[in-house]
């Protein structure tokens, strides 16, 4: 596993601006867990294996409004701003939501624009977990450059191409944000390798955590796969209300979506078991992979229940290398700064030994 890392890796300076301050957990301001130091930490340690840094290039915006309503990308651009001219930043210095138009409050009304903008902070926000500060639609809009700039690298001729994105973009669906994602990233990945002719692309989720949004946004879509390996959200986990094994696509998507829930404390047996299932899934169905590589099913990590060891992620990344596919990887989670970065760089080897 001590081989050279040949793979650019995508970076953008502006990853650091997003500093969360605080998570709202049950009611309580408790200090951040997805930090800048995630990706300084993930960049030492990639180019200390060899990994070549490549700037992110900016992005023609309709790639993310492809991903996205236009009406949440505008509200992520806009509405630290909005905060600070109306006044709230003595009450509370990051944008913070305590009012949402779920279906059960709205009982089939239209989705009004609220005059008030403590009202508005939770229009598009599903949880109280995901804060916007001053930094945030910056470093949000460079994790999405670097995913698109990963993709168009695969598309002209790279096998494999990782993005350090930061904040991660999963949970983010066609019109809501939540935990800890803004933009989803790993959508814009295969956005970009669709529009750049690539026929059928699979989104391969090794998030400990189901990706909610990158399911919605191609849940009805027969040209991108969306598969996952997870905590078993029915056993108590985020994100609660998707991820089920039961959720297989709609329409023309019907059969275009695997979940693979687990139990809570699973460790590398079940879970590769889990990635061969999903290579399975893949394998013949798909011109290219993007692979949503959070880090967070590891034992040390503390936002999941999940044991899988560095040689469980070496061996993740060489089961997907086995499928033969271009790879473009997104990072996702990973939250324990000490081990963070040799779990990817064994991802990444694995998936780049063929
Ligand atoms: C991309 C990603 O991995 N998002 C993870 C979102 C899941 N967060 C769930 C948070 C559950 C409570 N965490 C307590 C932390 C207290 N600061
Ligand atoms: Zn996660």
């Amino acid at each position: 596993m001590a081989k050279q890392l040949d793979l650019p890796v995508v970076w953008s300076d502006d990853v650091l601006r997003h500093v969360p301050d605080a998570e709202i957990w049950i009611g309580v301001r408790t200090p951040g867990t997805e930090l800048p130091e995630r990706a300084t930490v993930l960049r030492a340690a990639l180019t200390g294996a060899g990994a070549r840094l490549v700037q992110a290039r900016p992005l023609a915006d309709d790639l993310l409004v492809q991903a996205h309503d236009p009406a949440l990308v505008a509200h992520l651009e806009n509405i630290y701003r909005e905060w600070c001219e109306g006044g709230y930043l003595d009450h509370q210095n990051r944008v913070v939501p305590y009012v949402f138009p779920t279906p059960a409050m709205l009982e089939g009304l239209p989705v009004r624009r609220p005059t008030a903008v403590h009202a508005r902070a939770g229009q598009f926000c599903y949880d109280t977990m995901t804060l916007v500060g001053p930094g945030t639609w910056p470093a949000a809009q460079a994790a999405a450059h670097a995913a698109a700039t990963a993709a168009d690298l695969v598309a002209a001729g790279e096998r494999a191409a990782y993005a350090l994105c930061r904040p991660p973009g999963h949970h983010a669906t066609r019109t809501g944000f939540g935990g800890s994602c803004y933009l989803n990233n790993a959508a814009v990945a295969a956005l970009a390798l669709r529009r750049a002719g690539v026929a059928r692309v699979a989104v391969i989720d090794v998030d400990a955590h189901h990706g909610n949004g990158t399911q919605s946004i191609f849940y009805d879509r027969a040209d991108v796969l969306y598969t996952s390996v997870h905590v078993d959200p029915g056993a108590g986990w985020f994100p609660h209300y998707a991820g089920f094994g039961d959720e297989a696509g709609t329409g023309a998507g019907e059969g275009a979506n695997l979940n693979i829930p687990i139990a809570p404390g699973s460790g590398d047996q079940t879970w590769l078991a889990g990635v061969r299932r999903m290579a399975e899934f893949v394998a013949g169905r798909a011109d290219a992979i993007v692979l949503s590589l959070g880090v967070d099913a590891a034992a040390a990590d503390p936002e999941s229940p999940l044991q899988v060891t560095e040689q469980g992620y070496h061996d993740t990344g060489a089961i997907l290398a086995d499928l033969g596919l271009p790879a473009v990887a997104v990072h996702e989670g990973g939250y324990h700064l000490p081990t963070l970065g040799a779990l990817t760089v064994a991802t990444l080897q694995g998936l780049t030994t063929r």
